[in-house]
């Protein structure tokens, strides 16, 4: 089996400091915790930034500003900015990071309820405008994937052509009206996949733990951090985002699995030179 890409999911867009104090809001802030996950053992990270007040933004600038405070403090780590950036942007501001040149970003590639009245919006149209803008600068997206029709969207622009790149999923399970995150679910989507993709779950809540498992034990990668679950366990606050990589460090060392590296990564995704 190959070594474990584990992805450190810092801030997110929707977690506030009020949901956990350690949610990084700051340039300092979000390099700090980008430093201490990946001291853990993170070799990914999925980066949204926020304004000092916690407001997210895709803007450009705070993007070129977090991202080479954390290339300096964390050499070779792998920054994957998202492209999802918060509900309700535009496509072309939260397309903003990746004229930055990353060698990696998220492609969502579908819509999605996401509680309450917000819905997370990508249509087949627009899967298809953000795949060109991501091709063109030779980034290798993450296929960002809320559930099963995503991932047979994603087959038929593979299909086209229209993706074309080596095919690297993020399963993100657990949303509030997107698909859940039980184990049935894992094997229902890890099975959907060529044989020659690779995967990476992102359990939401209370499934971050239970799919980081069942990816460590079936040969997928993991993805953890307080954009996605503010518990290091039931009631009890992590604190920090280094808690959470380090739990699953922990139970790749129960089940045999060796730490990637980020440039072990990168080969694992092949990922290109850009
Ligand atoms: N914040 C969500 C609306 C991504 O990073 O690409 C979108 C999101 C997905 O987090
Ligand atoms: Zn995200």
């Amino acid at each position: 089996m190959e070594k474990l890409i584990i992805t450190a999911a810092i801030c997110g867009a929707e977690v506030m400091k009020e949901h956990n104090p350690y949610v990084p809001y700051t340039i300092e802030e979000i390099t700090t915790e980008a430093y201490k996950a990946y001291k853990a053992g993170a070799s990914i990270i999925h980066l949204h930034v926020r304004e000092n007040d916690g407001k997210p933004t895709q803007n450009i600038d705070r993007f070129r500003d977090v991202m080479n405070e954390i290339a300096k403090k964390c050499p070779k780590v792998i920054i994957q900015p998202s492209t999802g950036g918060a509900v309700g942007m535009t496509n072309d501001e939260r397309l903003q990071p990746t004229r930055l040149n990353p060698q990696m970003c998220t492609l969502d590639c579908g819509s999605v309820n996401f509680g309450g009245s917000e819905v997370f919006i990508n249509t087949e149209d627009d899967i298809k405008y953000f795949a060109e803008k991501i091709y063109e600068r030779n980034i290798l997206p993450e296929l960002e994937c809320f559930g099963k029709s995503h991932i047979d969207q994603v087959l038929r622009l593979y299909k086209k052509g229209i993706i074309n790149d080596h095919l690297h999923f993020s399963f993100v399970l657990g949303i509030n009206g997107g698909q859940t995150g039980e184990e049935r679910d894992f094997h229902f989507l890890r099975e959907s996949i060529p044989q020659n993709a690779t995967y990476s779950v992102a359990g939401v809540g209370r499934y971050e733990f239970s799919l980081a498992e069942l990816a460590i034990k079936y040969g997928g990668h993991v993805r953890v951090g307080l954009e996605d679950n503010i518990y290091i366990e039931k009631g009890v606050l992590a604190e920090g985002n280094a808690d959470l990589v380090r739990k699953v460090v922990e139970l790749a060392k129960k089940h045999n699995r060796e730490i990637a590296t980020p440039e072990e990564a990168r080969r694992i995704l092949h990922i290109k030179e850009n």
